[in-house]
């Protein structure tokens, strides 16, 4: 960083000179130039005027990372954003997404105005109308709901007013207003995210993520995560893991179906067949175990199984089966095992690649476990606990509602925490649940779900869902259906708590109004606020209580103005001022390190778990025989060689290798590999996978103009060999089919892919959300819309939109995790038939209805389940029920 500095510096006066030799500003080259010299960032100059602009704090969420991030504000309008240098997880780096970010208020497509369906649904046609209005209507809606369910004497027809949410960081406002109005019918879209990973780790050892000390490491294994463009933390991440392989000399070995960009800077990587990451790991801990490189103190002390039990049980996976199952060399395996538990300190990673498939919570659980065996949790250099912070919810705080809802908790996956959104319209449709209002908030499940024309399909059904509401503030694929749109500002215009483990320094941060929010829009949780009194106008309902807040502003403070230590701080007016909390010092120019005052670094906690419980905790404290510490009828830590430590968050306080939750409905509690379906595909069948890409996110980032330049077509990766048997060159039009139906899109023919597996990457492909979206950027612009920007209409170079996968892809649900299998679609690839277009896509709905029907038969209740858990011992004919209550599971 300080060569970077060098270097722009110098460069910086000979252009400062050339510019105010021409413009005849030496003052403002110089003025910027004692910005540069005295600090990294915080401060920035107009350059039309030289003045200061006006810096605000926030925090992105171009994706869901939350990196902190300053924006520079000239005459009204953001001129610039950079990361925030206070953030310790940030350190002033922001993506290209982020940098971009401030597109998102100048998206000339974006929704300006409450609209109200006038045409069919989906037809296109809207009247304006005003937010006064929109909300007074959806307070109606919900109040003849509310009020049907007190008449009845059911508070289960409260349930029909549901509440769908993608991407929610709202800091805990839409659970406040679903339990206001007495709904547990909370839908949120963790299930095709990554919920099989969390729920493989929860039960294990608490929290649902890791947090890895990458830039201390010394060696790194990879499992499916695309660390360097996407993984959970990207940027966050993805600067640490270059600090640990370039700055620390770490090893880092990565397994993916295909050369992500993680796997090409990677000292070894691996394509695995998909879906067998399980195998390698379990047979990697068979060697660690059998040659002995275990960390036996950690086993003994910190898990709940003993080593002998441990060996009994990974003896089938030896690495030869490991090769079988995958395709990796077991002599590698095998080296590699070694390495792992030799080198100190190490660490693994893993997201979305091995938990999306069908049994991918016992993928994660079996990646985890390396780290436990080897014993590198919560050690400088290791595998961590996830760092974060909360807040606390503004009294009065709405009761459970009292009713549980089928489709937030469908009772036959009592084990996915994270709920099965993909299943609802199919129970719905079904009869199995019923809507009347069914709201959509950060969420596009027509562009991004498996069977994504299933939700098209549901969601424009009148009879089906009687009232669609959404907040968005683009005319995405699912909110050009709706019935009533009250659009929410963007990201830069709104007030949100947050706290994201991004890295191993907890802090709090912010999203405030960068500017006022344009044109009159209005922040969502303003519209919460409003329909809150409106469906409640006398109090007679008990819903408006809970929205007792004059503005949004001292809804945040009642969040944030009484943490111990931010409230000595200033509280809000600190959080406006700073963005983020605590700051825990600089970052150094030389190491990219957060330092003291005197240039050391400061150094994160480490070892959270042998954190001692004081003697007040102590106090009437029962320890039972395993060793586990009891108050209230709660485990609160654990007895490790005579200390009393808060141990980790599960039923023994240790960390449970084997989950007796899981053997309770017939799955196997100790990790195990299933051999999938898609591995016993035909041989001349590929599995079709998905992939994010660094410059986009989901759906969102399409009409970004700066991103779709950059990014905007996706060809679909063939290996040469599955290529050429199937006469396929480079670019040509190829049709992949999927029992579903099929896409026509080109190939893109490299050696960077497992042969059997053909990868399209996700984002692209629009059917809605702007012009630029779907390359109709010479349009005009809606009449709702906020117009302007000619560099979209006559400055789009490119005449490729990519194409959309989600169709063809079937659902196919993990029975523990709940979790979407995403990468478990067979398909066939053939060159494209005759009369096929470029971006022709077709699929089935009656066919997904059946892929609903089958994925049903593994589920714990499903007829294939006990087939394939065998060696589970457990009373078959009486498995439990699941206890369900309001709220979700
Ligand atoms: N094929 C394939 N599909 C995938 C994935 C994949 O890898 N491959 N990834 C999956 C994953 S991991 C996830 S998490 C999901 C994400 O899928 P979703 O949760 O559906 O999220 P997004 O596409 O990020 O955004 C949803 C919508 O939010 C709305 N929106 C945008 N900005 C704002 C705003 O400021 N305020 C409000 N109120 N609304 C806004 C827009 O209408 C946008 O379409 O997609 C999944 N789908
Ligand atoms: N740029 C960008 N960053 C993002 C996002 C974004 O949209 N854009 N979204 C954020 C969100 S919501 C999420 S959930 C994360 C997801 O972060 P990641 O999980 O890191 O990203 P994905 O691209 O979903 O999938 C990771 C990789 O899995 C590989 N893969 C597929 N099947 C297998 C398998 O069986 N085994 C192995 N080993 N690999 C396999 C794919 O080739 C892909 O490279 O990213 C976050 N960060
Ligand atoms: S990684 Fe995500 S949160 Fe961080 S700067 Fe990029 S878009 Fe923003
Ligand atoms: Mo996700």
């Amino acid at each position: 960083m300080s060569d970077f500095g060098h270097i722009n510096r110098r460069d910086f006066i000979k252009l400062g000179t050339a510019v105010g030799a021409a413009a005849g500003t030496f003052a403002l080259g110089s003025r910027r130039l004692v910005a540069m010299e005295q600090s990294l960032g915080g401060q920035d100059f107009s350059a039309t005027t030289g003045a200061e602009r006006q810096a605000v704090p926030y925090t992105c969420l171009a994706c869901n990372i939350e990196d902190g991030g300053v924006a520079y504000v000239e005459n009204g309008r953001i001129v610039k954003l950079e990361g925030n240098m206070d953030h310790p997880n940030t350190r002033g780096k922001l993506c290209a997404k982020g940098n971009s970010g401030f597109l998102h208020v100048y998206d000339p497509d974006r929704i300006m105005t409450p609209l109200l369906r006038t045409g069919k649904r989906g037809e296109g046609k809207w009247k304006r109308i005003s937010y006064d209005e929109a909300t007074t209507l959806l307070g109606q809606k919900l109040r003849e709901v509310i009020e049907r369910a007190e008449r009845e004497h059911d508070p289960a027809i409260r349930n029909e007013i549901v509440f769908k949410w993608g991407r929610n960081r709202t800091g805990g406002a839409v659970k406040r207003f679903m339990h206001a109005l007495g709904s547990s019918a909370m839908l949120n879209h963790t299930n095709i995210c990554e919920s099989s990973k969390k729920v493989g780790l929860e039960p294990s050892w608490g929290p649902d993520i890791e947090s890895c000390d990458w830039a201390n490491t010394k060696y790194i294994l990879n499992f499916g995560s695309n660390i360097l463009e996407t993984a959970y933390f990207m940027n966050p991440n993805a600067q640490r893991l270059v600090d640990g392989v370039v700055g620390n000399k770490a090893k880092l070995v990565s397994f993916d179906v295909r050369m992500s960009n993680t796997s090409g800077f990677a000292d070894e990587a691996f394509y695995p067949y998909p879906g067998t990451d399980a195998a390698i790991a379990l047979a990697m801990a068979h060697v660690i175990m059998n040659e002995g490189l275990h960390d036996a103190d950690f086993v003994e002390h910190w898990t709940n199984v003993s080593a002998a039990e441990l060996i009994a049980h990974l003896k089938p996976y030896t690495p030869e089966f490991a090769e079988e199952e995958s395709g990796v060399p077991a002599a590698a395996i095998r080296r590699i095992a070694r390495e792992f538990a030799t080198t100190k300190p190490a660490t693994t990673f893993s997201y979305r690649g091995p938990c999306k498939h069908l049994w991918g919570a016992y993928q994660e659980a079996a990646i985890h476990m390396l780290n436990v065996i080897t014993g590198n949790v919560e050690k400088r250099g290791g595998y961590c606990l996830p760092r974060g912070m909360g807040w606390p919810q503004p009294e009065p705080v709405p009761p459970q509602p009292e009713a549980a809802s089928n489709i937030a908790a469908p009772p036959d996956y009592p084990l996915a925490s994270h709920h099965v959104s993909t299943h609802a319209p199919y129970m719905i449709m079904k009869g199995e649940a019923k809507v009347s209002v069914w709201m959509t908030y950060y969420d596009n499940p027509v562009y991004t779900y498996p069977s994504s024309h299933v939700w098209k399909h549901f969601l424009s059904d009148e009879s089906q869902v009687p009232f669609l509401v959404s907040f968005s503030p683009y005319m995405s694929e699912t909110t050009e259906l709706s019935d009533l749109i009250i659009p929410d500002v963007t990201y830069l215009e709104r007030h949100d708590p947050e706290s994201m483990p991004s890295g191993l320094y907890p802090c709090l941060s912010i999203r405030q109004p960068v500017v006022k929010p344009l044109g009159g829009t209005q922040e969502f949780r303003q519209t919460l606020i409003d329909v809150a009194r409106k469906v409640d106008p006398d109090g007679d309902l008990g819903v408006r209580r809970y929205f007792a807040f004059e503005t949004v502003e001292a809804w945040m403070r009642a969040h944030l103005d009484n943490i111990p230590g931010l409230k000595e701080a200033g509280g809000w007016d600190y959080m406006k001022a700073k963005g983020v909390w605590p700051v825990y010092g600089k970052v150094d120019p030389g190491t990219a390190r957060i330092v003291d005052k005197n240039g050391d670094e400061v150094e994160p906690e480490y070892g959270l778990h042998t954190k001692e419980l004081s003697p007040a905790e102590m106090a009437a404290a029962e320890v039972d025989a395993d060793g586990t510490i009891r108050k209230d009828g709660h485990a609160i830590g654990v007895q490790v060689n005579g200390r009393n430590c808060v141990g980790f968050g599960t039923p023994s306080r240790r960390i449970e290798i084997y989950k007796e939750g899981f053997r309770k409905y017939g799955f196997n509690p100790l990790p195990v590999y299933k051999r999938l379906p898609s591995r016993d595909k035909k041989p001349s069948e590929m599995v079709l996978v998905t992939y994010k890409v660094n410059v986009h996110t989901q759906s969102r980032t399409a009409s970004i103009k700066y991103l779709a330049e950059l990014y905007h077509k996706n060809p679909a990766w063939i290996g040469p060999k599955a290529a050429a048997a199937r006469g396929i060159g480079d670019g040509d039009l190829i049709r992949i089919t999927s029992p579903l139906g099929y896409l026509v899109t080109r190939a893109h023919v490299t050696e960077g892919i497992h042969p059997e597996v053909i990868a399209v990457s996700t984002a692209c492909g629009h059917a809605a959300y702007g012009r630029l979206a779907q390359l109709r950027n010479r349009e005009q612009a809606a009449e709702w819309a906020q117009g302007g920007d000619p560099d979209i209409t006559n400055n789009v170079w490119w005449n490729d939109k990519g194409v959309h996968p989600n169709p063809i892809i079937r659902l196919a649900v993990d029975p523990i995790g709940g979790s979407q299998g995403w990468f478990d679609t067979v398909v066939s690839v053939s060159k494209a038939e005759a009369g096929d277009q470029y971006g022709d896509v077709k699929a089935s709905v009656e066919q997904s209805l059946k892929d609903y029907e089958e994925t049903l038969r593994y589920a714990y209740t499903g007829d294939l389940h006990r087939a394939n858990h065998q060696e589970v011992d457990v009373d078959w004919d009486n498995l439990p029920r699941p206890e369900l209550h309001g709220g979700s599971h």
